[in-house]
């Protein structure tokens, strides 16, 4: 006997309402900072997680359950299985290979590589329409693994990118100028992590161009401020590290909201890792790299034309030749 007495007047429901599924591979700190991002935000009617050690993705899928009677209802399922994963709007990835000491950026990385081909595949196979967006680290390198490795078209691969150094600099800034962060426009472009650009000329809180609005005043134009707040930026990550062994909430809320703006269709821009060539002249092979992207439905809707000085449009290309000469190396 069912529980509830069907009421046979009721409309049934709605056939325009889509059903939204993300999965997240990989369970580990950053993996289950995105999934309970995401459920506190109401994003999905149903979350997949994937990750190879059994144990902990069935204590980290109990561990959400046990939370749903505070949370928007979804279904949260695991398995080690990608077959779960099938139909999904959006894939996340975050498993990682861990780096062993003395191992070399490159080795870690040709690990994360074969990691990926096992990943991957598997994803592009059950969601063959879905977006994949990348997170593992170094991430513009394996956004390209994973746009070679599912045969998606460029719009349907994304990588983080900047998109956390971006929320890390408007913080400083709000910080240093005593204004809320979200009042403050500003973007890191290019590699993400060491050598990322800082776009200082676009810089601007709530409608004024701060650099120009500094120089009219003839405040001691405040460069090494705004150099120290690059670097504050760049080793932000090292220090969270080096602190509490791992980064977590900010990236978790940095995914959470790149979530939301494509699966409601926001057309919000974020800087994310995009295939950039052809992009302020950065030629010599097919390298991705954060540049601010609108972000909607089909993935990358497009590449905002942003204003680059000379320094800083070299500079992306010097990151790009940095990038491929890694990628070169790995046979993909
Ligand atoms: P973690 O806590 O070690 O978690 C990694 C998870 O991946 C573990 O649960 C593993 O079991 C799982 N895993 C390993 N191999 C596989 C596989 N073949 N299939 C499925 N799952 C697998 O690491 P943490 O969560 O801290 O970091 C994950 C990744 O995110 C790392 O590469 C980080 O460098 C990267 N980050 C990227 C950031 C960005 O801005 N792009 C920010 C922070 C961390």
């Amino acid at each position: 006997q069912a529980f509830f007495k069907p009421i046979q007047q009721t409309a049934p429901p709605s056939p325009t309402k889509r059903h939204t599924k993300v999965s997240v591979v990989g369970v580990g700190n950053v993996g289950m900072a995105i999934a309970q991002t995401i459920l506190t935000q109401d994003l999905v009617d149903e979350l997949a997680l994937v990750d190879v050690n059994a144990d902990k993705l069935r204590g980290e899928m109990l561990d959400l359950q046990h939370a749903a009677a505070f949370l928007p209802r979804t279904k949260i399922h695991a398995s080690v299985d990608y077959a779960i994963t099938a139909g999904s709007d959006l894939c996340i990835v975050t498993a990682g290979a861990r780096q062993i000491a003395g191992e070399s950026r490159l080795n870690l990385l040709q690990r994360n590589v074969s990691l990926f081909s096992r990943i991957v595949p598997p994803l592009a196979k059950y969601s063959p329409d879905s977006i994949l967006l990348i997170v593992s680290n170094p991430v513009d390198i394996l956004t390209y693994a994973a746009w070679k490795l599912s045969g998606f078209p460029s719009n349907r691969v994304i990588g983080s990118g900047t998109n956390l150094d971006s929320s890390r600099f408007r913080f400083l800034i709000a910080d240093h100028l005593d204004v809320n962060a979200q009042d403050v426009q500003a973007y890191i472009v290019g590699e993400h992590g060491d050598s990322s650009v800082a776009l200082w000329s676009s810089i601007s809180v709530g409608g004024v161009p701060v650099l120009s609005f500094l120089e009219k005043q003839q405040i001691a134009y405040e460069k090494e401020t705004l150099e120290n707040i690059h670097k504050a930026v760049i080793d932000g990550a090292y220090e969270v590290i080096s602190l509490k062994g791992y980064t977590s909430w900010a990236i978790g809320y940095s995914v959470a909201s790149l979530a939301r703006s494509i699966l409601r269709n926001q057309r919000r821009i974020h800087p994310v890792s995009v295939l950039a060539k052809g992009f302020y002249g950065i030629e010599g092979g097919d390298v991705f790299l954060s540049l601010p992207a609108q972000l909607g439905r089909g993935g990358i809707l497009g590449v905002t034309n942003v204003h680059l000085t000379d320094e800083e449009a070299q500079r992306l290309r010097d990151s790009a030749k940095t990038i491929l000469e890694v990628q070169n190396q790995l046979g993909l």
